[in-house]
Order: C-alpha cells, then structure tokens, then sequence
C-alpha cells in the first residue's frame, strides 16, 4: 500500500436553495467521505472540506419563489445540510458557507491580487436587462435553448442536460426567469479572466499532467469523461469569461476598485474560494497553517464534484489559482456522473427525489442502509439509477442474508461454545477454505491482508463500488468456511479443530468492522460494540490492521471476551417500500399531463366537400422537432423549432398542456408549410404541426408510418 501523504479532500459546495437528495450523495460527498474515512484509516493527514454555496442565482431565484430573502434561504437550507450531512455520516473536518464574513474577505483578497496582477480584462459588454424588473440578469436568471443539445431549459451559464458552459448570448430564445419576459442587452462594465492566454498550460496540465514541462499527476489516472469535457471544451477554445456580475446578493467587487458600484464576484469565482476559506475556518479552530494545506506542494489536492462542475474545477478555477499563484492545482477531479431516480431524472423542482433528511426520519438507524445501495449503484463511470424495489433488494439479500447472517453465526457460536471469549489457535493448523481447499490459519490472515491491498487500490482509483464489493466478498466467504468446516457438528468429536475454525471465523468479523467503516461508518461502529473492540476513531486503523495480518497475527487476541450476540440489520418489508414508492408518484409532477379521466369518445361532426384544387394547395411536408420551449405567460403553447430539410422554422404550437418540451424532441411530425405566418405571444409562427385529437380529447401527432427524411411531400 502507498506511504501516507497529506491530502485536501473537498466536496462541491451544495447550492443553499433546496434540501438534500440521494443524487448529491452519490455524486460528490458519499465518494469523498469512503476515500477520506479510508485515508485515514491508513494514517494519512487528511483535511475534509466543504460548506454552503450561498450565492448565485440558484440562491435568489429559490428566495423570489419562496418570497423571502436570499439570507433567509440560506440560513434554512444551511442548517438542514449541516444536519443532514451529519445523519448520513458525512465526516467533514469543517463544513463552512460562502456567506460567511472570512469568506468574503478571503474571495475579495483573491480578486483584488488578480486585479493588482494585471490577470483581468476590464470589457464593456452587453448584458441582458429585464426592463419589466429593471434589473440586469445574472446568468441563472435567464433561460433558454441549450445550442448544443436543445435542451429548452439550459441556463445563461450552463446547460445542466450536457454538461455544457454556456454564456448567455448562446441562447435560442432566451427568456427572463424574473418576469419571463424577453431580456434586451443593455452595456455593462465587467472584469473577464482571459481564459484563452491560459489555454496552453491548461491543456497541457490536462492532457499530459505536466506543468511547464514538470510532472504534476498522472493524467491515466483521471476518469475518462473527465478527461473528454476538458478536451472538448480546449479543443471549442476557451472564451474570456465575466468575474464579475451586476447583482444585489454575492460577494462586493472590493469597493476602492472604480466601476466597482454594484459589482459582484461571479458565483463561480468565490464558491471555489470557498474551500479555502473553509480551511482557514477550520484553521482558525484547530490551529495549524492554513497555507499549507493548499501551498505545500507535498500536499495533494483532490476535488469530489458531479459532472455538471467539470469545467469550473478543471479549468476556471485551476485558471484563477495559477493567475494568483502559489496555490496547488487539483491531482484528481474524480468526477461522478448523475444518478436517476426510478427512470426519470431527480429534479427538485418537479419534488422528484429521494431527499435524504426525509429518508433518515423514515428509516431511523438504517443510514448504512442507504450508504450501501447507493455505493452499489454509484455512478462512477456512467449515470446509474435508484429504485426503491432494489434499494430493499440489497439491503435483505446482501447486508442481511450476507453480512448480518455471518457476524450474528460467528457470535452466537462463540458465545455458545466460549462464552464469548476468543478461543486459543494454532496458525499452523489447517482448516478448509471457502471453496473446501485447505489453508493453514495464519495463512488466511495473510490472505486477509491481500484483500486489504486490493481494497486500497480499488479506492485510490475512485473505484468504490468495486472496493465495497471486495469487502463484502470477505463476510461472503466468511459464511462459506463456516459452511464447509460445519463447527456445530465437530465442537464434541473435534473441539480442538472448531476453536481453529472459530478463530479465524472471529478474526473474518474484526477485518470486517474495519474493512467497512469507510462505506458503512454506522455498522462499523455497531460491530465494535460487538466486538467491544475498544480501539476508538479511524486514524491509522486499517494500516495497523494490515500489519498485523501481513504477520499472520490475529486482530481479536485469544482471551478476549466480546459482546452480547445482536443484530445489524433487520429485513425491510414490502410495506415499508410501497409508501415510499407511493408517495413519490403521488407528488405532483408539474408540467406533465394529469392523467384524463376515460370519457366517451365525442365524434366531431365532418367538414363540407372541398374539391382536389383545394387540397392540392396545401404544402405539407415531413418534418423533425430539433428544440422545443415553454412559451412564457402562455401555458397551452409550446414554441418548437422544425427541420424540413430545406429549411428550419419556428412554429407555435398548442399543445403545452399535452406534452412536456423535453419529451418531444427529435419527434417526427407532419407540418402545414404555407399556411400564413402569424404572431403568437410575439412570437411570428411559420407553419402548423398537425395533431389529432384521439381518445379522451388528448392530442397526438400525426406522424409517418416509418421515419422518412425531412421536407418529403405528402400528398
Ligand atoms: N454549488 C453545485 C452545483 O452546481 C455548486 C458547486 C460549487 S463547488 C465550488 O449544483
Ligand atoms: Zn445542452
């Protein structure tokens, strides 16, 4: 295993505008809380920060919808993640908010060396202005269609559905979330970092992990995907990107800079900062330098984030550090990707997730429970998905049948045979393995020591499915060896024999308890109770654990009495699943169709003759939809851009209240290409998609039998 180093370990901070779900855990804190529990255990100096993101427009536009302030909002969903991280067993050395007065300080100290140092470019720009709110928009608070995706909700600064950081100038359509109206650029003075004088070294850095021709990391160790944002995003050129914003709620442009009036730092300048404000918080309590943790060069720097961050992580901010210097770039941004949530995309708007301070009113002690499934499942490489049907599924089969069953076997066995002492052993005995094959006792601790390693390299590599599934192969194991030595039919004819098979059953139990407190902290604690293994906290625990199986010594030494037999989990039952499957179909979906009652079918009365002159005139044609948006202040329109082939139009369309935009992308469809242009909501309408209007008065398009290309004549 690796000699122990230091390292700064940071999670995203979370947005301060809505509670916590399942798909932050699996994408930026329960990844880093295993590998810091797991560094730790090894004896490794490890600094675990995160904190609040206070600012942004995330913040503002949550407080305009919930009709309080931007600091009421904060401090509300502040204090719920500072408990909901706590009952989930997210082990931050300090978790702080960008709100915070040192913060401030420590983000208008970093923008005014940038600007002593000459890093910005000052630029008078044109910003949307919403003349209905008279105020300029930030980047959250305008929306619109994503260039690259079609996305219809892609934000001014980022298209959460593919990843891409967008500026709000990109938009198709965009649209004012303060009064939906359609923004106008209005000039404004802004400070932008010159990302492209940075995009030598930056490519560099990522593509060969050197700097200046230096060795920095191993970019084989980055995650693939990671690697390809990055790429495509050099590859497109970097853009000079605004510092700075005209808001009301964020960090002050230092006031002494001219323009400076009503300026604030761009969220995504000071939330990064915000890890290093944190240290100094965390400083400021534990003694020690701040400055090292991110100035030490021996000091390793890794940054948990969800795919959507990538860019900020691995190319802003490093860009932001190095413009300051003396500051260490990241060795790895191990980002996850999203987790689903029964086939849908978790979404807090649409109240669309598993939110994790209601799981643990619900499922009191069983956090390991929900650590576990989504261990399991965590979308390391590729989105991955939550159901509630498997979330049971691997908690009954695998930590009850597997992991309860064998800890509950050993203990009862040891308490009937020893009256819970740990019996005496010989290493040099041999009793059967897992598979029937013969080893010798001390040989298995040695075996068990391997495992360790395997565990350990499988985390060091971000590959923590694959490291709790080692784990659990153990406890799997574990029961097979009680299997094939069956100690409860040789304890009279082979006593001698079974206080072998015991032992090493019992030293299985203790490699356990320590194996799996980075995955499972809460479990790991019950089995010490068990065990009353009195070894408190995680420093340095599983290295000495290593050693002494490298030795072939036992972890639990004979003589020792442990604990009363209990169990570590119970079975969940169906009742207790179909509530929660219950209550998550039950929140309303906004913007979907409700469900339409059956109703007759209403035939409407046929139309006059028409002779074939009349149809000839019609021009319909074949057609795609490309991009589809919400039409503002219209809730039946849908405003739909549509490849013919020949050409691509606009067409307004209503049937908002039958289809959600994001479903219908890509949708074949047939189309009235010479009908009249006209208005609808300011919006000039090239064309007619033809529905028809089937059972119970819901819509459907009318569409080839078979794709065919764009702008083919039907006739
Ligand atoms: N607040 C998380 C998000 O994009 C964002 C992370 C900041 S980390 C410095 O939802
Ligand atoms: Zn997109």
């Amino acid at each position: 295993m690796e000699s122990p180093k230091r390292t700064l370990v940071t999670s995203a901070l979370p947005y301060a505008n809505g509670p916590l779900h399942i798909g932050h855990l699996a994408g930026a804190y329960l990844n880093a809380d295993i590998y810091v529990r797991w560094l730790r255990g090894q004896g490794d100096e490890v600094l675990f920060v995160c904190g609040s993101d206070e600012h942004g427009a995330a913040i503002t536009v949550r407080a305009m919808k919930e009709g309080l302030t931007p600091k009421e909002i904060v401090d509300k969903y502040h204090q719920l993640f500072e408990s909901t991280f706590q009952s989930i067993g997210i082990s931050f050395d300090v978790y702080d908010r960008t709100s915070a007065p040192l913060h401030h300080e420590t983000s208008q100290a970093f923008f005014r060396t940038l600007y002593d140092k000459g890093a910005f470019m000052e630029k008078v720009s044109e910003q949307y202005f919403d003349e209905e709110a008279s105020s300029f928009l930030a980047d959250r608070y305008i929306m619109g269609t994503c260039p690259r995706c079609a996305n219809p909700d892609a934000y001014g600064d980022q298209c959460e559905r593919c990843g891409s950081a967008l500026s709000p100038t990109e938009l198709i359509n965009p649209r004012s979330t303060l009064s939906g109206s359609q923004p106008v650029l209005r000039e404004t003075r802004h400070w932008y970092l010159p990302l492209e004088d940075h995009e030598a070294w930056l490519r560099e850095w990522i593509t060969e992990g050197t700097l200046e021709g230096q060795p920095h990391h191993d970019p084989d160790t980055w995650k693939n995907h990671v690697l390809g944002q990055c790429k495509s995003w050099l590859d497109s050129g970097l853009q000079p990107r605004a510092m700075t914003r005209d808001l009301d709620w964020g960090v002050d442009v230092p006031q002494d800079i001219p323009g400076s009036e009503g300026k604030k730092l761009y969220v995504w300048m000071d939330a990064p900062i915000g890890y290093i404000s944190a240290t100094r918080r965390w400083a400021e309590t534990h003694g020690g330098d701040w400055q090292s943790w991110w100035q030490d060069p021996n000091t390793q720097l890794i940054h948990f984030i969800g795919k959507d961050n990538i860019v900020f992580h691995c190319l802003i901010f490093p860009a932001i550090l190095r413009a300051h210097g003396g500051y260490n770039l990241p060795v790895n941004v191990p980002a996850n990707q999203f987790m689903n949530l029964e086939g849908d995309k978790i979404s807090t708007s649409r109240n669309w997730a598993v939110w994790v301070d209601e799981y643990v009113r619900d499922f009191p002690g069983m956090q390991d429970s929900l650590r576990y499934n989504m261990i399991r499942n965590m979308p390391e490489q590729r989105d991955s998905e939550f159901t509630w049907k498997n979330f049971q599924e691997t908690h009954n089969s695998e930590l009850v049948n597997n992991l309860a069953n064998f800890v509950n076997r050993v203990l009862v066995l040891t308490r009937k045979y020893y009256d819970g002492v740990v019996p005496e052993a010989d290493p040099g005995s041999i009793i059967q393995g897992p598979e029937g094959e013969e080893i010798r006792v001390g040989d298995w601790l040695r075996r068990m020591a391997d495992l360790v390693g395997e565990v350990d390299t499988s985390i060091r590599q971000f590959a923590f499915r694959d490291a709790l599934m080692r784990v659990m192969d153990l406890s799997s194991q574990g029961n097979q060896i009680l299997q094939v030595n069956e100690p409860w039919k040789r304890i009279k004819s082979d006593p001698e024999q079974v206080k072998n098979v015991m032992y090493t059953s019992l030293q299985i139990v203790a490699t356990l308890a320590r194996l799996i407190r980075p995955f499972l902290p809460f479990t790991a604690d019950r089995l010490d109770e068990l065990l009353l293994d009195q070894q408190v906290g995680e420093q340095g625990r599983i290295q000495s654990m290593f050693a002494m199986l490298q030795k072939g010594e036992g972890l639990l030494a004979s003589g020792h009495r442990i604990g009363e037999p209990g169990h570590l989990f119970d079975r969940i039952p169906d009742e207790m699943i179909d509530i929660q499957i219950e209550r998550l179909h039950a929140h309303p979906v906004k913007g979907a169709v409700a469900e339409v009652q059956e109703q007759p079918f209403e035939w409407v009365a046929p139309k006059p003759e028409i002779d074939y002159e009349q149809f000839a005139g019609l021009d319909l044609r074949s057609g795609t939809i490309l991009v589809a948006a919400k039409v503002p202040k219209a809730d039946r329109l849908l405003e739909l851009q549509v490849d013919l082939g020949y050409e691509q139009r606009t067409i307004v369309s209503g049937i908002a209240e039958h289809f959600a935009p994001e479903e219908i992308i890509g949708q074949q469809v047939l189309v009235l290409a010479n009908l009249a242009p006209r208005k609808l909501k300011g919006i000039l309408s090239q064309g007619m998609i033809l529905m028809a209007t089937g059972q119970n008065g819901k819509l459907v398009f009318v569409q080839p039998g078979q794709p065919i290309p764009n702008g083919c004549v039907i006739n």
